[in-house]
């Protein structure tokens, strides 16, 4: 089959099943698939939402942390592209039915107010800071039994499902090692800091800048970029009350709706 063909129909493929809610099998268990590749497809299937009437509202980066390379067992930074219908309120619900096996992790996100493209350092991407805020992602990958290969994982939008923002605070703060905890139904269950994330949460906004302009689409002003899972994530279930707390930068949190 031509590469263009299987682009478009492992697009088609996942794509349905994160709108259907349904798992799929793994499709590259022999590694054919190049990183170009699942890229193209990731890049293919967010193009279908789109399509649908989405707007495309930032960029997500996956195992930015130790605890998230472990638990999945890769350790490549991957990312993914964030779509305005993933968006869900702070405080606010979403339906379990919604997802396949959903699992959450505390993160933290970064507002832009420029553009900010390229190899940048540290400082300059912080002045491309508009605010940051204590957030919550919903990861729920696609494949059976959350099981898949990098470029699968890739293709599959790196397992993004959703994600809460907290309240946007002033970038100065210093926010490269704050203490914070992932709570279910207000019991700990995960305890790490910003720190986890490449030692200091800018350098995933630093690659995140590098990558997406690689991609052909540069980090836009107002575009929201989530900087990883801190802490391995947590199985979520119906009923259930998930929250963030960050020192400093206060809590975020939803109701996975029965
Ligand atoms: C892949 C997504 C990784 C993160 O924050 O490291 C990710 C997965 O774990 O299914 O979102
Ligand atoms: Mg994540």
């Amino acid at each position: 089959m031509a590469v263009s063909d299987q682009v478009t129909r492992y697009a088609a493929l996942l794509d349905d099943a994160a709108r259907e809610a349904r798992e799929v099998a793994q499709f590259d268990t022999d590694n054919r698939l190049s990183l170009d590749d699942a890229y193209a497809i990731q890049s293919a299937s967010i193009a279908r939402r789109l399509a649908r009437g989405e707007r495309r509202v930032g960029v997500k980066m996956g195992f930015t942390s130790r605890a998230k390379m472990l638990q999945m067992g890769l350790s490549d930074v991957i990312w993914g592209r964030l779509t305005s219908d993933m968006q869900i309120e702070e405080g606010g619900s979403s339906l379990f039915s919604r997802y396949v096996h959903p699992r959450v992790e505390p993160e933290i996100a970064f507002v832009l107010k420029r553009e900010l493209a390229g190899d940048v350092t540290g400082p300059e991407a912080l002045a491309a800071v508009e605010a940051v805020a204590p957030a919550l992602e919903i990861i729920d990958s696609r494949y059976r039994d959350f099981k898949f290969t990098l470029p699968e994982v890739i293709a599959d939008n790196a397992s993004s499902s959703g994600f809460v923002l907290g309240a946007w605070r002033d970038p100065k703060l210093d926010f490269g090692n704050l203490g914070l905890t992932l709570s279910l139904d207000g019991r700990v269950v995960q305890v790490g800091s910003t720190a986890a994330l490449l030692g200091h949460p800018l350098r995933s906004l630093v690659a995140a800048a590098r990558l997406s302009a690689a991609a052909g689409e540069p980090l836009q002003p107002g575009w929201i970029v989530m900087a990883g899972g801190a802490t391995p994530a947590e199985w979520i279930r119906p009923g259930q009350y998930v929250s963030v707390d960050m020192e400093q930068l206060g809590s975020a949190g939803f109701h996975v709706k029965v």
